[in-house]
């Protein structure tokens, strides 16, 4: 591959709204280009990392026993119709209509369509079990795309469906699943962790983990304990807690308090002069409609995803001004457990475990004092309801737990019968009796995994690409275009990588030095042949991408230290 004749458009600048370090990078390295928000055009270079990454994937899932088809992009609504989705999903889901007003989908997933698919084909219990996966583009239309490839509307996802008999044969593949995902982002030179998570909207029947890259632009929080071996997203994250020795100190009758103006935590422990662990923070939600108290000491968080959990839900979301005032009786701020009417009562555990609390009188202006969890207020329900928190022992005694922030590149479900019930991907076992096939889903990011390993693999001057998915092996940089020595050993070094099947780009654009070397830092080859003055004494300048020296050595050693 010759330069001159290559499209890498560097650029000196990021554009002055790329905020991640890979978007940055990727675009000044010229690998590449936004057409519309959240949707990207992948440059030569940029594709060529792509595929590199897409082969790995194929490589592992091809191992695992998974057999790779193409699904459309287009997916008929009655599918969607008749697995409840629909009308599950708001305007993250593009819809269209053909030219016969028929309606579709731009696939955001395809559980509808696999099962749809295995339903009319497999009937029997010989066929199973059966993995099949593909490498599509997705449609999500994300109401803040950003960060470039990290979150796009259109994205390249690897996406993998299980098909089994029983619970056991999910497990096997679901473990060979997760082995595949642990070979692949090793080599694709991931620093990642398998966290437990919660299944979220897709539902499922058994446990799920999401592969997650470390990287502060992570969207998620995962927690991991000191030796490792409990990692979970926060939003399933436990701790171990024992309930406090509980001394039968008589506590004084509960009662108002006037506090102006004081309804943030701050403002209370200001006004009380106390830490904010003696207060009790009540929240308001909907959940599915329905009006939700869940009360936490004052120095933690509330974990709505274990308050939707706690009740079944689907859809939780936070009551708004006005509905709290509806509610409490009181403006935001002063909601409290005690006296609080028409809403379901969830106090964390905690909470449930103090003496005596101050907390929200339900009264605009006012608090309580020595409110008695069990005397002056009845929860509905008890529970872990808060988020782990830094401090918070790990559940599996393993130690003091760690926050890390991170990107989710991989996903991996135990879905059950939930799509092959509604879909009828069912078979007729050894007594010829009907059953409903057992499945699993997995995906990989594969567009995603582009920004999280710029993310976790660059330096001042550019990217520094990891060696098996580097988009070629080596640069060889004539210092000057002009110099004729200089180009033909060049040209002779660059003709016998390619000889050797060894992947070379050879910067024959007639720019100055300098020029050269600020492109090759951008663009992150592992390694670099400079041939400069010494060309006609056949040395050259041999450099890797990820170290700081440079040694000289002829042609022949820079070769063979570069085939090694
Ligand atoms: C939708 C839209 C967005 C979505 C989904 C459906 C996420 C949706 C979850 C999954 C689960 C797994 C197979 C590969 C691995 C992930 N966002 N999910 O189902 F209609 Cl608009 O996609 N699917």
């Amino acid at each position: 591959m010759k330069q001159s004749q290559l499209l890498i458009p560097t650029l000196r600048e990021a554009p002055a709204d790329a905020e991640a370090v890979s978007h940055k990078l990727m675009l000044r390295a010229g690998l590449i280009r936004q057409l519309a928000s959240g949707v990207y055009t992948y440059l030569p270079f940029g594709f060529r990392v792509l595929k590199k990454v897409q082969e790995i994937v194929r490589e592992e899932m091809d191992r695992a026993g998974a057999q790779e088809l193409l699904m459309p992009a287009m997916q008929p609504a009655e599918l969607w119709r008749e697995s409840g989705r629909y009308d599950v999903y708001g305007p993250e889901l593009i819809r269209l209509k053909d030219r016969h007003d028929r309606e579709f989908a731009l696939g955001p997933t395809h559980e509808e369509v696999i099962t749809s698919l295995v339903a009319g084909e497999v009937n029997s219990y010989r066929q199973l079990p059966m993995t099949l996966y593909q490498i599509q583009t997705k449609y999500r239309d994300e109401r803040r795309p950003r960060f470039g490839l990290l979150r796009g509307r259109e994205f390249l996802m690897k996406d993998a469906y299980s098909f089994g008999r029983s619970w056991e044969e999910l497990d096997e593949t679901y473990r060979a699943m997760y082995e595949a995902y642990t070979r692949i982002f090793t080599r694709v030179g991931l620093n990642f962790r398998a966290v437990q998570a919660d299944a979220g909207a897709i539902g499922g029947e058994g446990e799920t983990h999401e592969f997650m890259a470390l990287a502060d632009i992570g969207e998620d929080t995962i927690v991991v304990s000191e030796n490792g071996t409990y990692a979970a997203n926060l939003e399933k994250a436990e701790m171990f807690w024992e309930r406090p020795a509980v001394s039968n100190a008589e506590i004084p009758a509960m009662t108002r308090v006037h506090t102006p103006g004081a309804h943030t935590i701050e403002q209370l422990c200001e006004f009380f002069g106390c830490e904010a662990s003696v207060f009790v923070k009540t929240i308001l939600y909907r959940v599915d409609g329905q009006a939700v108290a869940v009360a936490v000491r004052g120095d933690r968080e509330v974990n709505e995803t274990k308050v939707l959990n706690a009740l079944g839900g689907e859809i939780i979301e936070l009551a708004d001004g006005a509905d709290v005032e509806r509610l409490t009786g009181a403006a935001v701020g002063f909601a409290g457990p005690a006296g609080l009417n028409g809403a379901k009562l969830l106090i964390d555990r905690e909470v449930q475990a103090m003496e005596s609390a101050i907390a929200g009188a339900n009264e605009t202006d006012f608090h309580v004092e020595n409110a008695k969890p069990g005397r002056d207020f009845e929860a509905d329900l008890v529970g872990d309801y808060r988020n782990a928190a830094e401090g918070d022992l790990s559940p599996d005694g393993s130690g003091a737990l760690k926050f890390y922030r991170g990107i989710e590149v991989g996903h991996v479900f135990k879905l059950g019968t939930k799509y092959s019930e509604k879909l009828g991907a069912d078979y007729l076992d050894e007594e010829g009796r009907r059953r409903t096939a057992i499945m699993g889903c997995y995906g990989i990011g594969i567009s995603r995994i582009l920004s999280a390993v710029v993310e976790q693999h660059y330096d001042e001057n550019g990217i520094v690409w990891p060696e098996e998915i580097a988009p070629a092996a080596v640069h060889i940089i004539p210092a000057s275009a002009k110099d004729e020595a200089q180009m033909k050993l060049a040209v002779e070094l660059y003709e016998r990588f390619r000889a050797a099947g060894i992947e070379a780009l050879l910067d024959d654009r007639d720019e100055r030095a300098g020029v050269k070397f600020k492109d090759a830092d951008l663009l992150g080859l592992p390694y670099r042949i400079v041939v400069g003055r010494e060309a006609g004494e056949g040395r050259v300048e041999f450099k890797s991408r990820s170290a700081s020296d440079k040694e000289t050595m002829t042609a022949d050693q820079a070769f063979e230290r570069i085939v090694k």
